[in-house]
């Protein structure tokens, strides 16, 4: 009878001690449901203008635009380079790209330029309990600068804090022109291996620059080395025959993996981040048959479209899904415009009153507002409530802004908390942010741009681009003069004078 009694006393404390464990596993995985996903879209060479919503007259871009519209929409925001790579890096590691000194537009065989043991928003948001993941574009190098395309590649994304990763390796205009999804190149046949080299051709294969009448496309400079699907690119490669992508699905196939990616994470408790990077309107622009023709302004204004139409059905399998309401959408690109980039396109041609830059001046490579100065939106339905601001931020600011949503303490130097402004509850962004224009520097302070004496041609002649370089100093009140058309350096000397004594604090520290 008392053993009985004991016996039952013994199950009812189990109860309640399982009761208990349930209750807290419980409680853990609410909190853990609470935390919303993350979605990051990245456009490649997409300039402030080109969005219906931010003022272009030539084209209709209404997903884009319903990004914008239905969401905070900034007008002071800025990539942290004008060219990829290092705004790549700083968007992923909060750290500004001119402390690395690598951080310069990479080779296809370029190792990886992410340290394996730094912070990166992925790895942040991993102590958090999230699934991670990219699709698209990476151009941060990959593996030890010596790889075999033929074994696993690595480190790579998964190294430094995806989960799961579907890439090109560099851009579309550079060998190897392969999909690879967590380290192996898809299509890969043991037979048919894979070699690359940026320096010499392999013997007996046509290039670009040999075999003209080999091309669909026409090179302009750069861009006459190996033929792939008729198009000459950056670097040689040889084999690899059924792993080659086809340009003209690249949209569909990256569309298809983010939205496979979402509809995975569907009876997932964890929290999701994707960081879905195009490859539009970068050079080759190859829009598929369906967007040939559709802009009338050719295949840069096609692939702007295509980009467009991609983004409004990626939003739609959110919405499908479930998801759209407990989840943070930021759309933005990694540097300005650029018409002709390499290619025979007519880009130049076709472009009539359209202006890729908006108000600004200069483009991709610029020191110019053009170069950096980009459209970004932050959207979360029934969360953030439409609006504009003018507040500055950075995409430096992702890094920390998104720990701080997350409830995680992971911050860096140069990344700044502007949660608040993001999520459109406060207007007071950064007083200053360093602009980077391959790898020369100025100051962004207030309402003003400085810009130091810079040796070099003022224009970059191929791209048809002004690149900020002057032998004096510049000083342009952007709020007054967005096209920075009058020097104030000499009328105004006092602000010149505290803007270059900050500068060098920074810039020395
Ligand atoms: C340049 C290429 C340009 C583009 C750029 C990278 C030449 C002459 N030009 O070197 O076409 O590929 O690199 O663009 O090769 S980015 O957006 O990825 O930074
Ligand atoms: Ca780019």
């Amino acid at each position: 009878m008392r053993n009985s009694s004991f016996m039952n006393c013994l199950a009812c404390l189990a109860a309640i001690l399982l009761w208990t464990r349930c209750q807290s596993k419980e409680s853990t995985k609410e909190t853990e449901a609470k935390l919303p996903n993350i979605v990051v879209i990245y456009m490649d060479d997409l300039g402030y203008g080109e969005l219906s919503a931010y003022g272009a007259t030539e084209l209709q871009t209404p997903n884009m635009d319903r990004l914008a519209n239905e969401g905070m929409k900034f007008t002071n925001a800025y990539a942290s380079s004008a060219t990829c790579t290092p705004s790549r890096y700083a968007l992923l590691t909060g750290v500004y790209p001119w402390r690395n000194e690598n951080a310069k537009i990479l080779p296809g065989t370029a190792p990886l330029l992410i340290d394996v043991d730094q912070m990166t928003i992925p790895k942040m948001l991993k102590t958090k309990g999230y699934h991670t993941s990219i699709v698209g574009k990476w151009h941060l190098g990959l593996g030890d600068g010596n790889v075999d395309w033929n074994q696993k590649v690595s480190p790579g994304p998964n190294e430094v804090g995806f989960d799961y990763s579907y890439i090109m390796a560099a851009t579309q205009d550079r060998v190897p022109t392969v999909y690879i999804e967590n380290g192996h190149v898809v299509g890969l046949e043991k037979d048919d291996p894979i070699l690359v080299d940026y320096e010499n051709n392999f013997e007996g294969e046509p290039t670009g620059k040999d075999n003209p009448e080999l091309l669909k496309m026409m090179w302009h400079h750069g861009h006459n080395n190996s033929i792939v699907n008729g198009i000459p690119r950056i670097g040689f490669m040889k084999g690899g025959e059924n792993a080659k992508w086809i340009d003209e699905d690249m949209a569909d196939e990256f569309l298809g993996k983010a939205q496979d990616y979402i509809r995975g994470r569907k009876n997932e408790s964890a929290p999701f981040f994707l960081y879905y990077a195009f490859q539009q309107p970068h050079v080759p622009r190859t829009p598929h048959p369906r967007f040939v023709g559709a802009s009338g302004m050719g295949p840069r204004g096609d692939v702007i479209l295509e980009a467009d139409w991609c983004i409004g059905e990626f939003m739609k399998t959110l919405e499908d899904e479930g998801f759209l309401e407990n989840t943070l959408v930021i759309f933005s690109s990694d540097n300005g415009p650029v018409l002709n980039d390499g290619y025979y396109d007519d880009a130049v041609e076709k472009l009539g009153n359209y202006k890729p830059s908006g108000p600004f001046r200069g483009g991709k490579y610029s020191l110019f507002e053009g170069g950096t100065r980009i459209s970004f939106v932050t959207y979360w339905k029934g969360k953030i409530k439409p609006g504009v601001s003018e507040a500055l931020v950075s995409q430096l600011d992702l890094l920390t802004s998104l720990s701080k949503l997350v409830g995680s303490n992971i911050a860096t130097e140069d990344s700044m908390d502007m949660l608040a402004v993001l999520m459109g509850e406060s207007t007071a962004g950064r007083e200053e942010v360093i602009l980077e224009a391959t790898t020369r520097t100025a100051l962004r302070s207030g309402d003003y741009v400085m810009i130091p004496p810079y040796e070099g041609p003022k224009i970059n002649q191929f791209v048809n681009i002004e690149l900020g370089n002057d032998s004096e100093y510049q000083l342009y009140n952007i709020k007054e003069d967005p096209g920075q058309n009058m020097n104030l350096a000499s009328s105004q000397p006092e602000v010149l004078e505290r803007l270059v004594k900050r500068f060098e604090e920074l810039r020395g520290g």
